[in-house]
């Protein structure tokens, strides 16, 4: 899913108790190599997502290739995505020359129990998204943190929704009218001007005032919403 991820794809969750960032971080460790040791292989295409949990992914790839010798394409789903690549010294590729993705792996702001997932936290959801959906396998990798019973228990910020910005207005009072709930934009730290995506857009975060019964529903009610792209 994007904001709500609807690509079918598998959750990879490291079981740690403690929440101190040392355990949070072997958690996200463990669940990238999981990820990566699996899942991909010599020769493949693969996506990579954005956040601080694929740091660990890049690592184990980077190790891998001077360990075993694994040769990959890597294809960014953002800014930090595409400096991590070359920070590690792997190889970049670009959905122009490489369309066809074998694996990707991404973070996640939040899972439920049906794995219905919150994306786009770090705001680079539509580049995520455009890589997933075309990717044979989609991993979503993530540390215990990131499980709950029900979408918003954790990830308190709302639904993130990218948006053209000279549409940014009205679709807040769409969000609101069609959906109730609260449709922020986003500001920048000490609130200097809206937070703009790689893509020079906006970023709206929805927040919903009652557990939504249906999210495939409300995706569909959201994605059909002129100005944004979700
Ligand atoms: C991503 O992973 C984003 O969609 C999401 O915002 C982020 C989670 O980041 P982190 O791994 O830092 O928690 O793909």
């Amino acid at each position: 899913l994007n904001n709500l991820v609807q690509t079918s794809f598998k959750l990879i969750v490291s079981r740690n108790s403690s929440f101190q960032m040392e355990a949070k971080n072997r958690g996200k460790a463990a669940a990238a190599k999981a990820a990566v040791d699996n899942h991909v292989k010599t020769s493949q295409v693969v996506g990579i997502g954005s956040g601080s949990t694929i740091v660990f992914a890049v690592q184990r790839i980077a190790e891998r290739v001077k360990e075993e010798g694994l040769s990959v394409i890597c294809i960014p789903t953002s800014f930090q995505a595409r400096q991590l690549i070359q920070e590690n010294g792997l190889t970049l590729g670009s959905l122009d020359r490489n369309p066809k993705i074998d694996v990707a792996i991404d973070g996640a702001d939040e899972v439920d129990k049906d794995l219905n997932c919150i994306k786009g936290g770090g705001a680079c959801q539509t580049q995520e998204k455009i890589v997933a959906s075309n990717a044979k396998e989609f991993y979503i990798i993530a540390d215990i943190c990131k499980q709950s019973k029900e979408l918003g228990t954790t990830w308190k910020q709302g639904i993130p929704i990218e948006v053209i910005p000279s549409a940014y207005r009205p679709v807040q009072l769409t969000l609101e009218e069609k959906l109730g709930g609260q449709a922020n934009l986003r500001m920048a730290v000490k609130k200097a001007g809206p937070v703009v995506t790689d893509n020079g857009n906006f970023v709206i975060d929805w927040q919903f005032q009652s557990l939504p019964q249906d999210w495939n529903q409300i995706n569909q009610q959201i994605v059909l919403i002129p100005g944004l792209l979700f």
